[in-house]
């Protein structure tokens, strides 16, 4: 039974029923996002002095639904959804064993919607991190747990399929670049999940009333496990991302496969123990271990994502240059399609990720100067450039390519698809901006109340402070009028968008009616050739020095950036403490 169709824009082999999972995970991710961007109105309208629109009960039950929807489930389904395309379209093979797929799906859909009502309810508003001794109703914990163990069942299954494409001999040579960086998310998927299971197993039975007693430093260094490296994934799955895209839209070809290949197995090896920034002021940890996770091993990771970035952009570049546009150093940039929000999707994703989230991470991460913003707004402002700006981003340009490849359906309102990448990034450039600023005055994360109202101990923001807040707000209103242009278009189009297949249709995918014949006539795919090799093997031996001189600019540039910044923020902390003179 021919169980393969051939899409005829891009060439990608998918199979019925990957095809399927690749839809039901990106669609639920896409409306936990859009439950996610709903409750940002209610925080940023909170956060904003003048507004302050939430009660305060209110203001921690929606901000823990924040979280935990956007971070965790929009995140994670759409995840899934990746790593069945990596598995199964990029190396043109079944899927192994569709009937487990399927009920972790389920599991992680019963766990999000379990976790949901937990919160809802109102006794779970225990934030994302749920740190004890604070403790939620038993079925929030039960709700995560299922969700992880769902999201585990389908990793096995990604691992499972990779087997059969060995077996089966689907490709030749090694996996492609962008399945590999799958296999690493994957990977780190693993040792996620079991972190979690780890702590929120014990959690949970604490909740019924079987354990009696959490240790809250234990909870804090295990969680984390989970926390930090679960943003791992992300960071693997978007750079995954990033090269698709510039392959796809380019014909880039990384500037070497082995330094990136590389750079990937870097943050298997270094970035879970990056962990320990989170928990640098916690007092029963040794300086020795916080010192050399977070001053040591830290750059490892920042190194390997510092060469994605510079290589993503550098084989945009070459590739660019091949096609005649080699005026000057910009001249390939400067006529990238900027109009296709695939690509600006892609790049602003890029840009934010290393000039914003690299930078204030690398500032976050240093023991000493941490200090200064320790538990600040400026936390989320810092992981909001790598999680949205970075993630959330890249995931929407992928879907923009995944509307006409794998929903078969045009993209409805094109004219605003246009812009959206502009609206939300930009947006959520100010957002990071200002809190950022007002992060380094002092001002708390997860606080309701910047007026501290009654307390007994009064305190005062500077009035910088609170303008910094309302204009961060302000860009956080634009940027979920962005998300929410996201989710009119691809909502939109999947249900109302022309169908470029008669028999493709969203509704069908749900009710298991099988495609038309027409759509699935390939029983098995080509083999994927091994990729030719590069004409030009040696690096700048053309005589032109460099093969990328405007990425190599760039990268100067975000160097200098975070010299300069870096340095501001120790002058900074020794005005913080009296210690200079
Ligand atoms: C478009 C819209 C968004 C806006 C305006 C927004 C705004 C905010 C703000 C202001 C906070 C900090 C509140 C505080 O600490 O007092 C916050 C927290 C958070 N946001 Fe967002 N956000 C948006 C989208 C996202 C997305 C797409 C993600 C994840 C992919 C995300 C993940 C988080 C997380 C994990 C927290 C921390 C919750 C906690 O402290 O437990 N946000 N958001
Ligand atoms: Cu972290």
């Amino acid at each position: 039974m021919s169980s393969f169709r051939l899409c005829p824009d891009s060439g990608f082999y998918f199979n019925r029923d990957a095809e399927r999972l690749m839809k039901v995970n990106a669609v639920a991710g896409v409306v936990a996002l859009l439950i996610a961007g709903i409750l940002a109105l209610g925080v940023v309208l909170t956060r904003w002095q003048e507004v302050h629109l939430l009660p305060a009960d209110m203001f921690y039950q929606v901000l823990t639904a924040h979280g935990i929807n956007a971070l965790i489930f929009w995140v994670i389904f759409f995840e899934m959804a990746i790593l069945h395309f990596a598995s199964t379209t990029l190396l043109r093979c079944r899927l192994a064993t569709p009937g487990w797929a399927w009920a972790g799906f389920f599991l992680m859909l019963i766990g999000a919607i379990m976790n949901n009502v937990a919160v809802f309810q109102g006794n779970s508003s225990v934030m994302m991190t749920s740190y004890v001794p604070m403790q939620a109703a038993p079925h929030f914990y039960l709700g995560l747990i299922l969700f992880a163990v769902g999201a585990l069942v389908q990793v096995f299954v990604f691992f499972g399929t990779l087997v059969i494409a060995q077996q089966e001999k689907t490709y030749e040579g090694s996996v492609p670049l962008v399945t590999f960086g799958a296999i690493v998310a994957a990977i780190i998927a693993v040792f996620t999940i079991a972190s979690g299971a780890i702590i929120l197993v014990p959690t949970f039975l604490w909740s019924i009333g079987y354990i009696n007693h959490i240790d809250a430093e234990m909870y804090r260094v295990i969680w984390w496990a989970l926390g930090h490296s679960s943003q791992q994934i992300n960071v693997a799955a978007h750079v995954a991302i990033w090269y698709l895209i510039a392959g796809i839209l380019f014909g880039a070809r990384p500037m070497s496969e082995k330094v990136s290949r590389f750079a990937y197995l870097l943050y298997i090896v270094f970035l879970q123990l990056a962990s320990a920034h989170h928990i640098l002021v916690d007092p029963g940890i040794s300086t020795e271990w916080k010192i050399f996770n977070t001053s040591y091993a830290m750059y490892l990771a920042v190194l390997a994502s510092m060469i994605h970035g510079l290589t993503v952009p550098g084989s945009i570049e070459v590739a660019q240059r091949q096609k005649g546009l080699t005026g000057g150093l910009f001249e390939w940039l400067r006529k990238a399609p900027w109009g296709n929000p695939v690509f600006s999707g892609m790049f602003i994703s890029l840009v934010t990720f290393g000039f914003l989230g690299g930078i204030t991470g690398v500032v976050m991460g240093t023991e000493q100067i941490n200090l200064i913003i320790h538990n600040t707004i400026y936390v989320p402002a810092h992981f909001h450039a790598t999680v949205v700006t970075g993630t959330t981003l890249a995931f929407m340009a992928l879907t923009y390519l995944l509307i006409p490849v794998l929903f078969r359906r045009q993209m409805i309102f094109p004219g605003l698809a246009r812009w959206q990448p502009y609206i939300f990034g930009g947006g959520m450039v100010v957002l990071i901006l200002f809190l950022l600023g007002a992060g380094t005055l002092g001002v708390s994360r997860r606080h309701w109340d910047m007026d501290f109202t009654g307390a007994m101990l009064g305190f005062e923001y500077p009035g910088m402070a609170y303008t910094l807040v309302a204009i961060g707000s302000i860009g956080g209103v634009l940027a979920i009028v962005g998300g929410g242009a996201f989710l009119l278009i691809t909502v939109g189009s999947l249900l109302f968008g022309k169908k470029l297949e008669p028999s493709a249709g969203f509704l069908e995918c749900f009710t298991g009616k099988a495609l038309a014949a027409s759509v699935y006539n390939v029983e098995k795919p080509e083999k994927l050739a091994m990729a030719p090799k590069l004409k030009d093997q040696h690096h700048g031996a053309a005589g032109s020095g460099f093969e990328a001189p405007g990425t190599f600019v760039l990268a100067l540039l975000l160097l200098v950036t975070f010299v300069v910044y870096y340095f501001i923020n120790w002058k900074y902390l020794s005005s913080v403490w009296p210690m200079g003179s």
